[in-house]
């Protein structure tokens, strides 16, 4: 359906149809907003969409008791192979509340401890595979590893599942169908009326029968046996009672949230990770700086053992996680609609219904960011800096009762690794690798490739101090 923005005061209103969105869609309304500034409908085969990047308007639609989530037409694509998981169904499908309520715990940030093992098992993986790359003199291939990572991980912490990527030199067959699930999501966006989509159909339907074949297997290889002492997702959608009226997740229901939670927990992370080593390689006095924040903790120790609450303590690793996910929110856009007729920040009109897209990168780019928004730099992210930022002015984890449940868990997964690779290697950035961002839905710096020496006891111990490197602060 339309989501028809009409005519509005002040709003420029730019018809991309004799173009199209292309491959980058989010890149382009990035290039639009620069032309055209923070709010603007984007029209395409008369298909009409608000994006919206100002600050104060995205703080006021994070007001909870005149907006909501809206499940926009990227998301209803989703739903054709994530139906009513938690990130795609409806506000006030019953199955949303429910998964939600037996769910959250385990996201809570105390239930970090039961999954840090895990994340380290797998750290420890890319690892072995990373020190085979260095000994070899062989390249790494950024975000692949990445997504490795990230997909073995949410696999054995939510469903004691093993994809073990490590070992696949092509990604898992389970990646490139979702890949391209995420890929025939977005390109339907685009479509241009009169035209034959029938074969992408039939090759889309392939590839979600695949993904709802592997999580079949998943769920098979645990629901003959007991579950009432297991921790992670898939015993509690298995076993757990709702608080309220007693019932469990159906069958249907708890194949979509696999689905989603596999989705949703391994593109949007890697993509984070990877910017963020993107954003290391590039700026050397930043890698000193997070290198003798983890030398700090584990000195000269080659193979550390890092505890959970050694990775809370990684404050400077998490300010360059921030800062990344800033400049390069891998979930770029998410979408809100008026509950009742309003006007979006006292001056643009909304009917009941309405929905408009937040731009999050282009938000992170805002006049409150300072005057060289595209400069990196974690002094963004001090606790000082933070407390003197509005507070919805960094959203890359959505608003409100429908933001990422998955948080804590990609920060916690993030920030050790991270602190992991930079300890163990120093890395070089041999291609002058020149950002590409490839959409999939998700955000990541395409084909980025890293080369690797082992750091040494001396590199640790002699960290050179920060003082002069601490990059400064802009405006
Ligand atoms: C969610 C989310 C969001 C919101 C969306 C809307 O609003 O539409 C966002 C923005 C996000 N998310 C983001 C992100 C980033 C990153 C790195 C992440 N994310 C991660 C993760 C992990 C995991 C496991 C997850 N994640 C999950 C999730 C879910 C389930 C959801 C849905 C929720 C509800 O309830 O709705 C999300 N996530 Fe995220």
């Amino acid at each position: 359906h339309r989501d028809p923005a009409g005519t509005l005061p002040g709003v420029p209103v730019v018809d991309i149809t004799a173009t199209g969105p292309g491959s980058t869609p989010i890149q382009q309304v990035m290039e639009l907003m620069r032309t055209h500034g923070p709010v603007l409908v984007r029209r395409l085969h008369g298909r009409e969409v608000m994006f919206v990047a100002d600050a104060d308007l995205v703080a006021d639609l994070a007001d909870e008791e005149r907006f909501a989530k809206h499940v926009g037409p990227a998301l209803e694509n989703v739903r054709e192979f994530a139906a009513d998981g938690l990130f795609t169904a409806y506000n006030d499908e019953p199955n949303w509340a429910k998964a939600h309520d037996i769910l959250m715990p385990a996201f809570a940030l105390g239930s970090m401890r039961t999954y840090h093992p895990v994340m380290l098992k797998v750290a420890r993986r890319l690892i072995d595979s990373w020190d085979r790359a260095a000994r070899d003199g062989q390249a790494v291939n950024v975000p692949d590893d990445m997504t490795r990572m990230t997909l073995d991980t949410i696999g054995l912490a939510g469903f004691d599942y093993d994809f073990g990527s490590f070992e696949r030199g092509e990604p898992h067959p389970f990646v490139e169908s979702m890949v391209r699930c995420l890929e025939w999501s977005m390109h339907r966006l685009a479509r241009t009326p009169g035209n034959d989509y029938s074969a992408r159909d039939a090759a889309f339907r392939r590839d979600a029968d695949h993904l709802a074949q592997v999580v079949d297997d998943v769920i098979d290889s645990r629901a003959g046996t007991d579950q009432s002492g297991a921790e992670d997702l898939l015993g509690l959608m298995l076993s757990a009672p709702h608080p309220a009226d007693g019932t469990t997740l159906d069958t249907a229901n708890i194949r979509n949230q696999v689905i989603t939670f596999l989705i949703a927990g391994h593109e949007t992370t890697s993509g984070a990770m990877s910017f963020a080593l993107y954003y290391l390689a590039r700026n050397p006095a930043v890698l000193r700086l997070v290198q003798r924040e983890a030398d700090a903790l584990w000195g000269d120790d080659a193979d550390p053992e890092p505890t959970y609450d050694e990775i809370g303590r990684l404050t400077y690793t998490r300010q360059v996680l921030n800062e990344a996910l800033r400049l390069w929110p891998t979930a770029a856009a998410f979408s809100r609609r008026a509950r009742e007729d309003t006007l979006l920040g006292g001056r643009i009109p909304m009917r009941a219904g309405q929905a408009v897209t937040v731009m999050a990168p282009m938000l992170h780019r805002q006049p409150v960011w300072g005057d060289n928004p595209e400069h990196f730099d974690p002094e963004r992210f001090t606790a000082e800096a933070e407390a003197a930022r509005p507070v919805h002015a960094f959203k890359p984890f959505g608003t409100g009762e429908r933001a990422c449940i998955g948080r804590q868990f990609a920060l916690h997964e993030a920030t050790m690794l991270l602190a992991m690779l930079v300890h163990r290697y120093r890395l070089h950035d041999h291609a002058d690798y020149q950002l590409h961002v490839k959409e999939t839905l998700t955000l990541k710096p395409e084909s980025f490739t890293l080369t690797l020496t082992p750091r040494t006891a001396a590199d640790r111990v002699h960290a050179p101090l920060p003082g002069a490197a601490r990059p400064q602060e802009d405006g």
